[in-house]
């Protein structure tokens, strides 16, 4: 018997504005790729996937591949590349994207942060300076109403919004490891980012609702589960507890009870944030095996290894756990509200081992479903290979492979076998 998913399942891939448009000189990332030794072998995002120009012949390979949703982001400092600037014709660009999905049938869901920052912002301190959380939620607030506005049959052309994408590993890779703009700035820099975060996505989810009172809004969070690697060492199952509250459940349990019980017990009341997910995203592409190294202060003492024999994606990117899908599922199910994937995949140019990738998370997807976690959809990261940030186009997780030059697309296997999945909402 085939694995069947629930009727009206979200089919989709994810995307974000960054990595896909191309071109985008008003962001912090534009400026950070030009500083030597950022991304990986001298990389730059350049024109991406094109989608600035030509995002409508992706949105019909989405079609070939009967998805029936993008999750895709909008960049802040395209609508906004000056501080009270508003680029209409940006927007008239966006809008004009989003017209193109829902004439094709495909439901858009748009993140309003992933990862960049207009350079204006980020001049003023980025996540660090307080004026982020009013101007976050202006932003957020005027790009919603004009979605609104530009109804589609009497529908808001989007109504299905993610705030931030990632915040906490986001937040780590920029201000504890360094590898994101603006570099290692420490753990009192992060825990002060992370503080401004939740507020703006709380003002933000406001913004949204009172522009759109039906939308749905929620966050999309990278869940990676962590274990001890000698469970019988007391520092290695600490130092897993500790990994697990900051990366995987600190920031959400703060927009689910309006507390913030930050690294280290610092607390901090964050009341209007309580109460602000409709919905749950869950971006999973690995757990951690972790052992305490008090060699790696800089890393919070983890070190974070796969167990010998672990069968491992391309440039030692992740290894390949789809139990862990299962497991974050299976957590996830407190917070008592619909979950999404919103990003599942890894980089793997040769495609051997994707086509097995996803039709093992999805089997734990619909295990999940059975045991009760109501997920409503399923979104592969990614339709072609995108612009990987500090690991540049070093790693390709596309179902189809992309030559930055030429823009030529090539499907690979696991294109079809997707496509195929989604045609059928099942497994074969
Ligand atoms: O490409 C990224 C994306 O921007 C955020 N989530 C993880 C993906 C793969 O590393």
């Amino acid at each position: 018997m085939p694995t069947r998913f629930p009727d009206g399942f979200l089919w989709g891939t994810a995307a974000s504005a960054y990595q896909f448009e191309g071109g985008n000189t008003s962001s912090d990332w534009w400026a950070w790729e030009q500083q030597p030794g950022r991304i990986l072998n001298g990389d730059r995002s350049g024109l991406a996937c094109d989608w600035w120009r030509h995002a409508e012949a992706d949105f019909d390979l989405m079609v070939a591949l009967h998805q029936n949703a993008l999750r895709l982001s909008v960049e802040w400092g395209r609508l906004e590349p000056e501080e009270g600037r508003w680029d209409r014709p940006a927007e008239e660009r966006y809008l004009e994207m989003l017209r193109g999905l829902r004439d094709r049938g495909i439901e858009p869901l748009v993140t309003l942060n992933h990862f960049t920052l207009p350079r204006w912002v980020a001049e003023r301190g980025g996540w660090l300076w307080d004026g982020i959380v009013p101007a976050f939620g202006a932003f957020a607030g005027r790009f919603a109403r004009a979605a609104g506005r530009a109804a589609s049959g009497g529908a808001p052309l989007v109504d299905f919004w993610i705030t931030i994408n990632e915040p906490v590993g986001h937040l780590i890779s920029a201000y504890i490891l360094g590898r994101f703009a603006p570099g290692r700035a420490g753990l009192a820099a992060f825990t002060r980012a992370l503080v401004r975060s939740v507020q703006a996505h709380a003002v933000a989810y406001h913004a949204v609702h009172e522009a759109q009172p039906a939308a749905r809004v929620g966050l999309a969070a990278y869940l990676r589960p962590a274990v001890p690697a000698n469970p019988r060492s007391p520092l290695d199952r600490w130092v897993a507890r500790r990994l697990d509250h900051i990366v995987n459940w600190m920031y959400l349990d703060a927009l689910a009870t309006g507390r913030l019980a930050g690294p280290f017990g610092v607390r901090f009341r964050v009341p209007q944030a309580s109460g602000t997910m409709d919905f749950l995203g869950v971006n999973y592409y690995t757990r951690s095996r972790v052992a305490f190294d008090l060699r790696r202060p800089g890393h919070l003492f983890v070190r974070d290894e796969p167990p010998s024999g672990a069968v491992i994606s391309d440039g030692g990117y992740s290894e390949i756990y789809p139990d862990g899908l299962l497991a974050v599922l299976g957590a996830v199910r407190r917070y008592g509200l619909p979950v999404y994937i919103t990003e599942n995949g890894l980089p793997d140019a040769d495609d051997d081992l994707r086509p097995g990738f996803i039709v093992e998370h999805l089997r734990r997807v619909a295990q999940a479903v059975d045991e009760g976690c109501p997920v409503r959809g399923y979104y592969h990261w990614s339709l072609v290979d995108n612009f990987e940030w500090a690991d540049g186009w070093s790693l390709r997780f596309g179902l189809y492979a992309l030559d930055p030059a030429t823009q030529v697309r090539t499907a690979r296997p696991s294109a079809a076998l997707y496509g195929e999945i989604s045609r059928s909402n099942a497994l074969p």
